[in-house]
């Protein structure tokens, strides 16, 4: 018999683009397959090392309608485990729930099949196994996520403690040890630069309702950064990098392994994309933007400063430039340079250069979201002083995040 071993991953977001290639389908598929590759490597290293369960702690898919191709793809991954005799949990995070109950997530088509060896929870539950190689019982306690939007804070922490001591402390088989999937924010966990796929009103659930005796690994998803917030509670992170916000993070997979009684985490690091935002001090530059602002011809320019750079291969680039409006940079004598240096996909995200009387602020956002609470805030403070109630300010930037998220959700990639 070998020890147990369980691999914990979390957050493929299986289907997610990129900002700066939406238009640019031949890109958006080579991030689909980077994504995809990861499901082989990660496959791979589980069958290596001999795991009895392969537990993802939610966000598959990052629509709940994901193309066929993913779809069928995902459940290639799956056999891929579930035939060589290993067991595949997973639990539904805020990206497989649909919010009308007309809808549903595929990933629950999955689930109905009845597939042998294969496990899904869209609502808490709890499910005792027997590991193939180990011989050792597992009871696995799931906690899906669950939308905050109908509870108050302090309701909504109650009931995912109350549920999480309930399936804890039920009456259940014998079993040698027990983990708990959960898709929540942790109080605590430290989140990367560009956490966009958070939900705006996420609720963070204290740390303590964990750490339970009786409890020996906690295998969370929701965070896409890798981290122990305690030697046996977890965030495996995201298998790839989603976005520029995430470009210096090291991406991977947890080994939990049975050592003395106890369960012990180890990273397993993925090889990734390079995503690479210039300028930048890893490759000797001490501005954040490439001022071109004076510059007569700013193509040229920017081809002379990028053409001793050495770049990794096949990485995507995004290059922060500063210019006056009606002033560009000329596409095609870039991409030669680019093509040389081997770069996958680059594009110019460009910061322009305002006149003071048309905008009192420029920043930049960092997404849809960002920019719409900017503009009401703008709209009925800033300008109006305080002639509207902020109670109504308030209610016009919920309702309207609420409009926004749920048009990103329904995206079909
Ligand atoms: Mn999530």
């Amino acid at each position: 018999m070998s020890k147990l071993r369980i691999l914990h991953t979390a957050d493929f977001h299986l289907g997610v683009g990129l900002k700066g290639a939406e238009t640019n389908s031949i890109v958006i598929q080579r991030r689909h397959l980077d994504f995809i590759t990861q499901l082989k490597r990660i496959s791979s290293i589980a069958i290596e090392n001999e795991c009895d369960f392969v537990v993802i702690s939610g966000d598959v898919f990052h629509s709940f309608r994901p193309s066929g191709f993913l779809l069928n793809e995902f459940s290639r991954f799956v056999a891929s485990l579930t035939e060589n005799n290993i067991y595949v949990i997973v639990i539904a995070g805020n990206h497989d729930q649909p919010r009308t109950s007309r809808t549903e997530a595929y990933l629950k088509a999955l689930h109905e099949v009845r597939a042998p060896r294969f496990y899904y929870f869209k609502t808490p539950g709890s499910i005792t196994l027997n590991g193939f190689r180990s011989n050792r019982k597992v009871k696995f306690v799931c906690l899906p996520y669950l939308p905050p939007s109908v509870l108050d804070s302090s309701k909504y922490i109650n009931l995912i403690d109350e549920t999480l001591s309930e399936l804890v402390e039920e009456k259940s088989e014998e079993y040698d040890y027990l983990v708990v999937l959960a898709h929540f924010y942790v109080e605590g966990a430290k989140i990367g630069s560009l956490p966009s796929y958070l939900p705006i009103y996420d609720v963070r659930v204290p740390k303590s309702i964990f750490k339970r005796d009786d409890v020996n690994y906690v295998a969370l998803g929701h965070i896409h950064l890798f981290q122990e917030l305690s030697p046996s509670i977890v965030y495996p992170g995201s298998i790839e990098r989603m976005n520029f916000g995430e470009e210096d993070e090291d991406k991977g997979v947890v080994l939990v392994e049975e050592i003395n009684g106890d369960l012990k985490p180890s990273f397993k690091k993925l090889p990734c994309r390079p995503l690479i935002t210039l300028p930048k001090s890893k490759f000797g530059f001490t501005e954040k933007v490439f001022d071109l602002t004076g510059v007569l011809n700013p193509t040229r320019k920017l081809i002379e400063v990028l053409s001793p750079l050495n770049l990794p291969k096949e990485a995507i680039v995004r290059l922060m430039v500063k210019l006056p409006y009606g002033k560009g940079i000329a596409k095609e004598e870039l991409t030669k340079l680019m093509k040389e240096k081997k770069v996958m996909h680059w594009f110019v995200e460009l910061v322009r250069v305002r006149d003071e009387d048309v905008i009192s602020h420029v920043r930049p956002f960092r997404d849809v979201k960002d920019a719409f609470k900017d503009y009401i805030e703008h709209v009925f403070i800033k300008r109006q002083g305080k002639a509207f109630p902020k109670d109504l300010v308030d209610l016009i930037v919920t309702e309207g995040l609420k409009i926004i998220e749920e048009i990103e959700r329904e995206e079909v990639p």
